[in-house]
C-alpha cells in the first residue's frame, strides 16, 4: 500500500458520534442509515484538491474499541498531523466525554503540533441541539482555540468543508512515514 506522502488523520470521540459516516461521506460520498461498525481497514486514503494543491490524507478510523471505554491504541493516534474531534450535536454526553476523555488521550499520543478541530455532527438534526453555542465556544478555548465546524454525514453538508479547513492547517508537507511505525512488546504494531 502506498502511504508515502499522505498526512495521518485520526478521528475521535464516542461510539455513533458519526466519525465513520463523516469518514464514508469524505471518501465515497455515500451515507449508511444502520451503524456501521468498522470500515473494515485502519484507515482510507483520499485525494484531495486544497488551494489548487493535491493533497494525500489517510484517515482513520477505529473499529468499536470506543464503545467498552477502552482507550484506543496508542498506534492509532501515532505520527497523526491531523485530528477530528467529534460529537453529535443531539447528544450531551458525546460533548463532554470530549472534554473528559478524548482531548486528553489524543494530547497524550500525539505529537504536540497536531492540528485538531472540533466538528459538531448530524446537523440535519439542528431541531434538537443538545449543546449550546456558548459551552461549544468555550470548550475549543479550552482546547487551545481550535476552530468548529458544524456537518452532516447524513446530508454531506459541511463535511468537505471541515477537512478541507484541517488540512489547511497542516504543516507543508508530512513527516516520513517511519515517524508513525511504533514499537510494541509484542514487536511491530500491526496497523502499521
Ligand atoms: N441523522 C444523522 N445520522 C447520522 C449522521 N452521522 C451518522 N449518523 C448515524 O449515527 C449512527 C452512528 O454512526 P457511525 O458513523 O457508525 O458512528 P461512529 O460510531 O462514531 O463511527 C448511524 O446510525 C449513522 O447512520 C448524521 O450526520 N445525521
Ligand atoms: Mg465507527
Amino acid at each position: 500500500m502506498s502511504i508515502d506522502g499522505a498526512y495521518k488523520i485520526v478521528q475521535v470521540g464516542d461510539i455513533d458520534a458519526g466519525k465513520t459516516s463523516l469518514l464514508l461521506r469524505l471518501i465515497q460520498d455515500r451515507f449508511n442509515k444502520e451503524r456501521l461498525p468498522t470500515i473494515g481497514a485502519a484507515f482510507m486514503l483520499h485525494k484531495m484538491v486544497v488551494d489548487g494543491r493535491e493533497v494525500k490524507v489517510e484517515v482513520w478510523d477505529i473499529a468499536g474499541q470506543e464503545r467498552f471505554g477502552q482507550a484506543f491504541h496508542y498506534c492509532y493516534y501515532k505520527g497523526a498531523s491531523g485530528a477530528t474531534l467529534v460529537f453529535d450535536i443531539t447528544n450531551k454526553e458525546s460533548f463532554e466525554a470530549l472534554r473528559h476523555r478524548w482531548f486528553g488521550e489524543l494530547k497524550q499520543y500525539t505529537p504536540p503540533d497536531v492540528k485538531i478541530i472540533l466538528v459538531g455532527n448530524k446537523s440535519d438534526l439542528d431541531d434538537r441541539p443538545a449543546v449550546g453555542i456558548d459551552a461549544i465556544n468555550q470548550l475549543c478555548e479550552e482546547f487551545g482555540g481550535i476552530p468548529y465546524f458544524e456537518t452532516s454525514a447524513k446530508t454531506g453538508e459541511g463535511v468537505t468543508e471541515a477537512f478541507t479547513a484541517l488540512v489547511r492547517m497542516l504543516p507543508e508537507s508530512p513527516p516520513p512515514y517511519g515517524n508513525r511505525v511504533c514499537e510494541t512488546r509484542h514487536g511491530k504494531c500491526v496497523i502499521n
